[in-house]
């Protein structure tokens, strides 16, 4: 496992006028998380004194250097402010608490090296994956910033990724394709440092923009022809060729380029990355002003406190054991963290396949179809974004193969009932879904070979 850093780069303005730079160092064998919230370090300081700019360049390229002398090729945290000149003195082991002052306070960062990095990066000292909380959580409401208007905002989107997916789905199912527009990436990661003039040891990938017809794409190691397909939709509101990029227009200081992401056109940046927050806002604050076609579908049973309830005990266990239980096992990088994260999944698929088949029995009817009922909502949008890449992805490549989904009956005839809804069939992309997982990840798939089966047939 790799070793984890935590920099601050601290531009301590001085009485005269001055800025000193303090570079803290501190690294340590804890999981990044533990860095990002106090825990152990050795740390060491080193401090430069004198002029303004010229000393902040001097500390962002001892930072580059440093990262690249100590091999952090990953993870670590920087940052970088001007702080007052009553915590010239603190010692370097408190640098956390630079950090929760200046939060409090709400000083404002001056400047930040942000270290590009994927969700295969998020990784603690035990190999388990730890995904990161998304960056940007604003919210569209009546009488906000955000106001609800047609027209004004557009969803970026990968129909391989599971959660941006599903606010795809949502979008459709609700009826505001008229006023979201929806950019869609290419399926495969490629290198996303198109700017020359970036650090030559940027090897970040991420999603792509393409325009159906364009010239078929490798994997990153150069393997592999993927078409640029008419499924994909580039960028005609911002033009830009990665998602990256869009964070980037947004001031990003994250690192992290994932889908979704819900744009607003006219403050040019990021409402919110966190699919379930944006399901939440599309399922409720464009039902009014006949903004959107299907004010009456809801995903999320607000009215009826029980299922709501219902819902959220289901999401309590099937979110991290089954949405992001098949990432902890196919990104482990121990057999352990993977042995946990397999053990749990199929626990919960067991459980579950035992709730549906309850559901069945107690229903009057014959079609007691979804997780709480009749009818379809959220945390089924969210059960079936995983299980329909179950069989033909997961099972192979996040080697989640106790069973697959065609071995549970109950759980293949709900994966069957959620598809046959237009708009998640409409917007449910195999092609996509296959060509993203086998082709994006070099270290797991190599040649980006892509397997034949589709899995269990969904009509
Ligand atoms: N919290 C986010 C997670 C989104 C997410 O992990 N998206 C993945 C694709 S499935 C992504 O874009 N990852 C980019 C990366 O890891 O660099 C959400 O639910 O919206």
């Amino acid at each position: 496992m790799g070793r984890h850093v935590f920099i601050a780069l601290v531009f301590a303005r001085k009485a005269d006028g001055d800025d000193m730079v303090r570079m803290i160092l501190t690294d340590s064998n804890t999981p990044r998380d533990d860095v990002a919230h106090g825990g152990s370090f050795k740390s060491r300081e080193m401090i430069f004194g004198g002029g303004g700019p010229a000393e902040r360049q001097t500390g962002r390229m001892l930072i580059r250097r440093l990262i690249n002398q100590y091999s952090y090729k990953q993870q670590f945290v920087q940052l970088a402010y001007i702080i007052p000149q009553k915590y010239h003195h603190l010692p370097a082991s408190k640098a956390q608490k630079y950090h929760h002052h200046l939060t409090r306070t709400g000083m404002s960062m001056v400047t930040s090296v942000v270290r590009p990095h994927t969700a295969l990066d998020e990784i603690d000292a035990k190999g388990e994956f730890k995904r990161t909380d998304a960056g940007y959580k604003h919210v569209i409401a009546p009488g906000s910033q955000y106001e609800p208007e047609a027209g004004r905002y557009h969803l970026y989107v990968s129909l391989a990724c599971p959660w941006a997916n599903g606010t795809l789905t949502a979008l459709r199912y609700k009826g505001l394709e008229d006023i979201i527009s929806v950019s869609v990436a290419h399926p495969v990661w490629r290198r996303t440092c198109v700017d020359e003039t970036k650090s030559e040891d940027d090897t970040h990938v991420g999603w792509h923009f393409k325009s159906p017809g364009d010239a078929p794409v490798t994997n990153e190691l150069g393997h592999g022809s993927y078409e640029c397909d008419d499924a994909c939709i580039p960028d005609t509101v911002n033009n830009c060729q990665t998602v990256r990029q869009l964070y980037e227009m947004a001031n990003d200081d994250t690192g992290k380029y994932s889908t979704p992401v819900l744009w607003c056109k006219k403050t040019k940046t990021i409402v919110c990355n966190e699919s379930l927050d944006i399901l939440k806002m599309f399922d409720s604050v464009f039902d009014t002003n006949s903004l959107c076609k299907y004010p009456l579908r809801k995903l999320f049973p607000v009215n009826d406190s029980k299922k709501m309830a219902m819902t959220e005990e289901l999401n309590s266990y099937i979110y991290p054991t089954v949405n992001n239980g098949v990432y902890r096992c196919g990104f482990a990088r121990t057999q352990e963290a993977y042995t946990k994260a397999h053990t749990e999944l199929f626990a919960s698929l067991d459980k579950l396949e035992h709730h549906l088949a309850s559901t069945t029995s107690s229903s009057s009817s014959s079609s007691s179809t979804f997780l709480t009922g009749e009818e379809f909502t959220w945390i089924d949008l969210r059960l079936y974004m995983t299980l329909v890449r179950f069989d033909p992805v997961y099972v192979v490549y996040f080697k989640t193969s106790a069973k697959r989904i065609m071995d549970y009956p109950n759980l293949l005839r709900y994966l069957r009932s959620c598809y046959a809804i237009p708009e998640v069939k409409a917007t449910t992309n195999l092609r996509h879904i296959k060509m993203h997982y086998f082709a994006s990840h070099p270290a797991l798939n190599t040649y980006g070979i892509i397997p034949e089966y589709n899995g269990p047939e969904l009509e």
